[in-house]
């Protein structure tokens, strides 16, 4: 069977943004989200030429951006703008909120801004993270015209761990949070989060929020990053209650636990939701070989995965997360993407968005 090929959104500039080191569990450690994830992925993509099409965007997201995270949170990346090339700035100081104010003109105060200690800055942060949000902004918007129903936006850095006003986990703007907030346009939207730790960030942006349903499945954060988020007791608040659904699982989870997972725990409640349109928070640290996930899914398990939510039947923006086995990650990313399709494929799709003006 022949496919339309899948979208694929990507930034040159993405690729000046490379963190060497972060200090995590006392130590100070290689950076695991290094732009050799990028280059293999993009390798895969490019290999199927008749399966994948490859863009970059062309609009500077900063209207965008504005939408989703605070103003003082853009003043601190550019801020960062202006530290010398040779320096990466490792917030030190996490105060208390509620205790004090944060400058961001100041680059002292970016651990106001910040809660950990893997997310540094520096001259090339900003543009990188912004073209990052770009790509996810630019295949959202294919399918917001109607003229696909899955695409797939490179993002790294990647976005899931970052909130209105906080970076961390190698995040610093809310990718998949930006795709929803344009895909609300077009009615109710599920938020599907399947990195191996839990989307702290895009939970707390859509937490007071009925009409985005955040689903995420993910390593117990009593054991996992990130430690404080992603318990099943965080369920949402105000008219927002029951929209926020976490799924923590034991280390280990193989690639029948996890379908099991989603046939049983996820699907349904999508169902149910009678969203418009699908955000995939894809992040690939699931893979059995991840140096920092801890589960068990294997390369061909994720095409099954895909299959699952593409018969979903939902037009899907699929956004790059984490995902740190730089060897795999491409035929992974690829694995996944073409699940997607042929899930889509295998069951009838509307042509264009419910009309809301009806309902
Ligand atoms: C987007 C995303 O997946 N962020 C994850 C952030 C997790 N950071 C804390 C884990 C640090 C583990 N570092 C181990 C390095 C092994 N080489
Ligand atoms: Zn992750």
């Amino acid at each position: 069977m022949t496919h339309n090929p899948i979208h694929v959104f990507f930034h040159e500039d993405q690729l000046h943004h490379k963190p060497r080191y972060e200090w995590a569990f006392g130590k100070k450690l290689p950076h695991p989200e290094t732009t050799t994830r990028a280059d293999n992925i993009l390798r895969a993509i490019r290999s199927d030429v008749s399966g994948f099409q490859v863009h970059a965007p062309v609009d500077f997201p900063l209207g965008y951006l504005r939408e989703i995270h605070s103003s003082k949170l853009i003043t601190l990346y550019r801020t960062a703008r202006k530290l010398a090339p040779d320096v990466t700035y490792y917030p030190s100081v996490f105060p208390k909120r509620n205790h004090t104010f944060g400058d961001p003109n100041k680059i002292e105060h970016s651990g106001y801004f910040c809660f950990d200690s893997g997310t540094p800055l520096n001259h090339t942060t900003y543009n990188a993270a912004a073209w990052s949000a770009a790509c996810a902004e630019a295949a959202t918007r294919l399918i917001l015209d109607g003229k696909e129903k899955l695409s797939y936006a490179l993002c790294r850095p990647p976005g899931h761990h970052a909130a209105r006003d906080l970076f961390g986990g190698y995040c610093y703007f809310n990718n998949a949070g930006l795709a929803a907030h344009l895909l609300g346009a077009r009615g109710k939207v599920v938020i599907l989060d399947i990195d191996f730790h839990h989307g702290n960030g895009t939970q707390s942006l859509y937490y007071r929020d009925p009409n985005v349903l955040f689903i995420s499945i993910h390593g117990d954060p009593s054991v996992f990053y990130p430690f404080y988020w992603g318990f099943e007791n965080e369920k949402g608040q105000g008219e927002g209650e029951g929209f926020n659904l976490n799924i923590p699982i034991p280390s280990g989870c193989d690639g029948q636990e996890y379908l099991r997972i989603l046939r049983e725990r996820v699907i349904p409640v999508i169902q149910a939701f009678q969203p418009a349109a699908l955000v995939l928070s894809a992040g690939l640290d699931t893979y059995r070989e991840d140096p920092i996930g801890k589960f068990c899914i294997d390369t061909p398990d994720y095409h099954p995965i895909g299959v699952e939510l593409g018969r979903l039947g939902l037009p899907t923006v699929a956004i790059q997360e984490g995902g740190y086995c730089t060897k795999m990650l491409g035929a992974n990313v690829t694995t996944l993407l073409r699940g997607l399709r042929d899930g889509q494929t295998s069951v009838f799709f509307p042509s264009t968005f419910p009309d809301l003006s009806k309902s």
